[in-house]
């Protein structure tokens, strides 16, 4: 048994607010730690919790010379990604889940719980993390509490989210607050389950440390809960980068996109423009990464946040070819997880063209046959304020006004690089009908087209019927809503090679959309949407044979035929609460490519 470092008799509680004391003494009541401990977020603080964890081998010292407080931490070998099959919603009615949710009875499910729980802290600290998701002053912001039995937990939260003293101020003047309990447990897989209440604005999480199982304000509350809450009261919590585009005028315009996990967020929301945009003098600007709340601003237009304050992103692949903004901010001050070292203990990682891997993401002597160095899922997480391409807009109280939002997926085939919906309601189709082939971010196999509306498949807190419906309610009169495009980075050519260069090159795509946007570029209108014509894409200083741009502009027909019907079954799976205008949509769509 660890020895606590941070005793605190719990009627010394540093709050007065009656039902977050209550909470906690419950807790501590239920899981038995020999110590609680109220994190304020002080660099104090997190100095402790690095050396504690420095030894107990939570984490290990990386190469203080190229990498400056930085850290590794290995998870177990079976806790290394979300676990979908074991998440779920936890609502009353079982048809408020909806079929694209597991769902448990809430009775049931804190049964389940209580049992897990009951002494899982003996000779363990808790840590009591008060946080906020959104800039601390800002109106669309909320609030949270989680509390966890691992010490990398708070120091993950503590870069992802404004966490401590601010936040329980906050807490204690709007007397509400998601109730967050996470506990490590024993890390077996067999015990582990994460647990929503949307009814309650409770999570209840336990047997992982990974990012999306165990830092409760990401996934668990910023989508699942808040989407809940989100219908409710009128705005989206959505699975979706937000990006500054800044033209040579010195225009800024804001783009938000929901791409699957492992699909390009991060990428895209950091992208350094290639070289004759550079020139011209465009530029580009990081908001979010992952996620976007977004409400209606009082001129009709869509406001956007980013809730989280770090990033938590995809290490394999970042290299100064793909990500250059990335790599420059891993370069201090961050948490690796799951990658390998090299002999002087740097972070490596597939992907990155220098340096030799001589251990694991196991901690085993490395060795090809033992399959990469770094777990394929294998994150780093990060203050936002590290990104070279930061913008201080991420700190807006009332968000950035949105000019497109885009949907995308992971699609080898079929799916060409771009096109326009027509309308919102086409729009709100493009999203609901989105698939892709499924990455290492969750457990299961990797590869498999799935249907995933809006990146929110393992996501959405309600019924994917009644999301789709709220989405649609946005256009109403008055609205200035986004335009609303689709993309795929991904499509191979017989060869298994991208077709597509990517990466940076992907502003050329993005400066379309926001000439559409302005009203001054070309496109085809096709059954599917409105789609470039090759000339209308700026592919100067690209080497793309005009065959190839072709093929990435096409429509398949008889392949769009034969995915809109799939897309109307689908959509017959959610039965009556599938909305009408999308059932319609989906017919005229069919009818016209008959
Ligand atoms: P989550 O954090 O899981 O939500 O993922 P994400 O959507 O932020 O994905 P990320 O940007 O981390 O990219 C995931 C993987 O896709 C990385 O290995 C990237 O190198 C790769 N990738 C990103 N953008 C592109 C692109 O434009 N083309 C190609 N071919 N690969 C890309
Ligand atoms: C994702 O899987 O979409 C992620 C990583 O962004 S996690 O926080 O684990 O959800
Ligand atoms: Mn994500």
């Amino acid at each position: 048994m660890r020895a606590s470092h941070f005793p605190f008799p719990s009627h010394a509680m540093p709050t007065q607010l009656a039902a977050l004391k209550q909470w906690v003494e419950s807790v501590a009541g239920l899981t038995q730690p020999q110590a609680i401990h109220w994190c304020d977020g002080s660099d104090a603080e997190n100095a402790k919790l690095i050396d504690l964890m420095l030894a107990t081998g939570d984490l290990i010292k990386l190469n203080e010379k190229t990498h400056p407080n930085c850290y590794l931490h290995r998870s177990s070998p079976s806790d290394v990604a979300r676990v979908e099959h074991l998440t779920f919603v936890c609502t009353s009615k079982e048809v408020d889940a909806g079929p694209n949710n597991h769902w448990m009875s809430p009775a049931d499910a804190h049964a389940k719980m209580d049992a897990l729980y009951a002494g899982c802290m003996r000779g363990r600290t808790m840590y009591v993390v008060p946080y906020c998701m959104g800039p601390i002053d800002s109106p669309l912001a909320r609030c949270g509490v989680e509390i966890t039995d691992s010490p990398y937990v708070v120091a993950n939260m503590r870069i992802m989210t404004r966490m401590g003293a601010p936040a329980l101020a906050r807490i204690e003047r709007e007397a509400n607050f998601v109730r967050g309990l996470h506990s490590i447990g024993d890390l077996n897989p067999d015990r582990r389950f994460i647990m929503h209440f949307p009814e309650e604005l409770a999570i209840q999480s336990f047997g992982s440390g990974y990012g999306g199982n165990a830092l409760l304000g990401k996934k668990c509350h910023a989508l699942r809960i808040a989407s809940y809450q989100a219908r409710n009261e009128g705005w989206l919590a959505e699975h979706m980068l937000i990006v500054g585009i800044e033209n040579p005028k010195g225009e800024t315009h804001y783009v938000a996109a929901a791409f699957p996990s492992a699909c390009g967020k991060t990428n895209l929301a950091m992208l350094i423009p290639p070289e004759g945009y550079r020139r011209d003098g465009w530029k580009v600007w990081t908001v979010g990464d992952d996620i976007c709340w977004m409400r209606p601003g009082s001129d009709g237009r869509l406001y956007a946040i980013n809730p989280e304050a770090g990033y938590f992103g995809v290490a394999p692949g970042t290299s100064a070819k793909t990500n250059p903004n990335a790599l420059a901010m891993l370069n201090k001050d961050a948490i690796f997880t799951n990658v390998g070292v090299t002999a002087d203990n740097q972070p490596w990682w597939e992907g990155l063209p220098e340096g030799v891997p001589v251990k694991d993401w196991q901690g085993r002597d490395y060795d090809k046959a033992n399959g990469p160095a770094a777990h394929p899922n294998s994150r780093f997480t990060v203050s936002a304020v590290n990104c070279p391409s930061y913008t201080a807009h991420a700190e807006d109280a009332q968000g950035v006004p949105l000019s497109a939002i885009v949907f995308g997926g992971r699609r080898e085939s079929l799916v060409p690089l771009v096109f326009e919906a027509r309308d919102w309601t086409h729009g709100v189709l493009v999203g609901a009908a989105m698939a892709s082939e499924t990455t290492a971010a969750a457990t299961g196999a990797v590869g498999v087209v799935r249907r995933d509306s809006m990146a929110m498949k393992p996501f959405a807190g309600y019924n994917f019927g009644d999301y789709f419906n709220h989405w649609l309610s946005f256009d109403k009169p008055g609205a200035k809503l986004p335009k609303v495009f689709h993309v795929n980075w991904f499509r191979k050519g017989s060869d298994g090679k991208f077709l597509w260069p990517g990466f940076g090159d992907n502003l050329r795509v993005l400066e379309w959309m926001l000439k559409r946007v302005g009203g001054d570029a070309g496109a085809v209108e096709t059954p599917i949407g409105h789609i470039p014509k090759a000339d209308d894409l700026n592919t100067a200083g690209l080497d793309l044979p005009a065959a190839v741009l072709d093929q990435l502009l096409a429509v398949d027909r008889a392949g769009w035929q034969a995915e809109m019907q799939a897309i109307g079954e689908y959509f017959a799976g959610y039965g009556e609460r599938t909305p009408a205008p999308l059932a319609a949509e989906q017919q005229r769509i069919a009818a016209s490519l008959s």
